[in-house]
């Protein structure tokens, strides 16, 4: 065993974390040469022969008694687990979670005790409403659950990267999850909200229109899951030592800042690259560049909370960031990826219920929910109580319960006594004073169904998003709707749909009825609590005006020719990596191109393999021949135009512009457009693109 475990030879994580050679188990198993594991059935047996089943004759029927053949087809047969009902696209990486100051004041929980402390840390980003092997890009909600290993059991923060959600009662969830995913008889759209279904419930349920404003803002379409923010949604509490509570609201924030993508480019990913996210996050934490956020909490008590002007158990609305500030306590780094999906980000069981003692529930009634549904689903999906015996699930605190037996049982206490109390004196006894003790807030009331008055302000808060969003977000909103509502077949939906955007905005609603043919207005829809104008606009909501102050952590995506120059693409690299970006190069070929001094200069992409849509900024590094032939390649003219219609910058040597002219782009057309006069051209271009996106040019390109 003692062998260096070839690529073939992968690993078996059992429970006991230890790592077993497939295939791997003395001398038995080894070829001659000792250094190929022999492969074996899974009860351990030698195979002979794994390209033919046994036959009676070379022509004739399979035998029965192949258990080789039989284990083998057995196994594939029953290699898919069932899908998670929302949010089965998903991709995990590990990490860590680093306390910066004891919080002891507001809660007991021991990851938050001591300054520098390390906690454990696996995280799932997914989307909502897509199939596991649907596209990165859809419009859709980001799931952003964080399990943290804490010494005091695992604490699983299962929040999205949208502060609020579309519903307010648990109930609802089945109804509105059903609407969004492909409809029952047609089984499509995939991974789409743009459909009749969902906008049906959408408009008949005016508890989500401030969702639907986050929806339908650049947040749905994140550049990748390193620019986007978290948030735990529901207000939880954090509970002291001395039993007194705060009201808590947790929020990640991301070092490398916000960014989206455009839709008209995101539709282009999907295409290109359907594993958009998976591959950033991938390729980030490969080399070395491990994406970071900050941990902020608003911390508020119950003064507070009465005299905010909505709800606090409300998870359609916020607290914006101006009114109550969120504090920085901690920072997530993931730092490793997993060595197997399936064992660790498919397997991965998150559940809203593991919380660690300090940390409580409010009487929010969807995390109230949520509560009740982590459970089940884990048990479907997984298929077996003992879920929490894997690797992935199990904590990394010592545990001790009498919990015994089931499927797949693996963890399997030793010794005469399962039960307590018992006259032995073994097995684990309960600590009230170290234990998890609910937060004993005094409830009373009578049974009833009914939606609390507090929560019936819908609009507000909508219109208060919408109003923080800067001109180009606003009109990506605009355009995100009559995108969605264009694909719905029933008038009815449509026009009550901008009944409601009447409630938010006026001319929000009037660009999106325009667009969509509707000549007459509708009369606003009925509100139960008049949309207030009051609410100050929230800087804090708008993705550009939190952008990054650097272009870390972005891609350059450079087109090159033949007889390109080798050495200002080479001082285009440094300026570009000494910012903390990386650079790819796309060429006409797949390996490469010679350039003009006959080096050679190495692609990564073809350009259809590499359109511009996969990079943050482009440069057009050709010759005066080269940008001859590739003004006839529509590739190479797609690559230039739908880097100029997605506003970014493009940086070009002179010999390109008859490219540009081609790609219907005037070389002087803005600031964008910065061209590679010089060596110092190089780090004058990665300084501009530090605002990412010229938007300035959106009017011009009508994006
Ligand atoms: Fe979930 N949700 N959810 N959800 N949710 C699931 O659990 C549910 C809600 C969220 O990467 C399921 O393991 C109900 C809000 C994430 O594995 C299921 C309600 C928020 C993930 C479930 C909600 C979320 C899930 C499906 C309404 C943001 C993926 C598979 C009350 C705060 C976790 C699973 C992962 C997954 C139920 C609403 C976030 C069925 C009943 C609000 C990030 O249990």
């Amino acid at each position: 065993m003692a062998k260096t475990p070839s690529a073939s030879a992968r690993k078996l994580v059992t429970v006991h974390d230890q790592k077993l050679e497939r295939g791997g188990g003395g001398e038995l198993h080894q070829t001659a040469a000792g250094d190929t594991p022999i492969l074996t059935t899974a009860q351990g047996g030698p195979v002979a022969d794994d390209q033919n089943s046994l036959k009676i004759g070379s022509r004739g029927p399979t035998a029965l008694e192949d258990f080789h053949f039989r284990e083998k087809i057995f196994h594939f047969d029953h290699e898919r687990i069932p899908e998670r009902v929302v949010h089965a696209r998903g991709y995990g990486a590990h990490g860590y979670f680093e306390t910066y100051d004891s919080l002891a004041a507001y809660t007991r929980a021991d990851l938050f005790q001591r300054a520098g402390e390390k906690t454990p840390a696996f995280v799932r980003f997914s989307t909502v409403a897509g199939s596991k092997g649907s596209a990165d890009l859809a419009r859709d909600v980001r799931g952003f659950a964080v399990k943290l290993y804490t010494k005091q059991g695992n604490w699983d923060l299962v929040g999205n990267n949208i502060p609020v959600f579309f519903i307010q009662d648990a109930i609802k969830f089945p109804d509105i999850i059903h609407s969004v995913k492909p409809e029952p008889d047609r089984a499509f759209p995939q991974a789409q909200s743009a459909h009749d279904n969902f906008w049906d419930f959408i408009s008949l349920t005016p508890e989500s229109m401030h969702m639907i404003m986050w929806v339908m803002s650049d947040r749905a379409i994140p550049r990748s899951f390193r620019f986007m923010e978290g948030f735990g949604v529901h207000t939880f509490r954090f509970v002291n030592a001395k039993d007194e509570s705060t009201f808590v609201k947790f929020h990640w924030k991301p070092k490398l800042g916000l960014q989206s993508v455009v839709w008209n480019e995101a539709v282009k990913i999907n295409g290109a690259d359907p594993d958009f996210h998976r591959r950033d996050l991938w390729q980030a934490i490969q080399s070395g560049n491990f994406p970071e956020w900050e941990m902020r909490v608003q911390l508020f008590d119950q003064d507070f909370a009465d005299s905010f002007d909505f709800d606090v158990l409300d998870p359609t609305k916020i607290i914006p960031e101006e009114i109550l500030e969120p504090v920085p306590v901690g920072r997530l780094v993931l730092d490793r990826m997993p060595d197997n999906f399936f064992a660790e980000t498919e397997q991965v069981a998150f559940m809203t219920q593991n919380v660690p003692p300090g940390i409580d529930f409010s009487n929010d009634p969807l995390l109230q929910g949520r509560n009740f549904s982590y459970l089940d689903t884990q048990l479907k999906r997984l298929g077996s109580a003992n879920f929490t015996h894997l690797p992935i699930n199990a904590p990394k605190c010592p545990f001790h319960h009498f919990q015994q037996d089931g499927h797949m049982a693996m963890r399997n206490p030793v010794g005469r006594v399962n039960y307590q109390p018992n006259s032995f004196g073994e097995g684990p006894r309960e600590s009230p004073r170290q234990g998890f003790r609910s937060f004993a807030d005094a409830e009373e009331g009578q049974k009833v169904r009914l939606r609390a008055e507090s929560f019936a302000d819908h609009y507000s808060q909508a219109r208060q998003f919408f109003h923080s969003q800067t001109g180009p977000e606003q009109r990506h909103i605009a355009m995100a709707l009559t995108f969605e509502l264009s694909k719905v077949e029933t008038p009815v939906i449509r026009e009550r749909m901008v009944a409601h955007l009447l409630n938010i905005d006026e001319g929000l609603a009037e660009t999106v009825a325009d667009k969509l043919g509707i000549k007459k207005l509708p009369a606003p829809a009925a509100a139960a609590v008049a949309p207030r104008d009051d609410l100050q606009p929230s800087p804090a909501l708008s993705i550009i005006e939190n952008g990054p102050d650097s272009f870390a952590g972005r891609k350059v995506g450079v087109l090159v020719s033949p007889g390109a120059d080798a050495s200002l693409l080479k001082k285009l690299q440094t300026a570009i990596e000494k910012e903390g970006a990386v650079m790819e190069v796309v060429a006409p070929k797949v390996g490469g191109v010679e350039a003009a001094d006959g080096s050679w200069i190495e692609a990564r992409h073809m350009i259809d393999g590499g359109p511009s849509v996969l990079f943050d900024a482009v440069a057009l590094l050709v010759s005066e021949q080269g940008a001859e032939r590739l003004t006839g390649e529509a590739a190479a003219r797609d690559f230039v135009a739908d880097a100029f219609a997605h506003c970014k910058f493009i940086a070009f040597t002179p010999e390109a512009v008859p490219l540009l002219e081609k790609a219907g782009v005037d070389a002087e057309a803005d600031e964008g457009l910065v061209p590679l006069v010089d060596a110092k051209a190089t780090k004058a271009f990665v300084e501009t693109c530090r605002k990412l996106r010229l938007w300035g040019r959106e009017k011009a390109v009508k994006l």
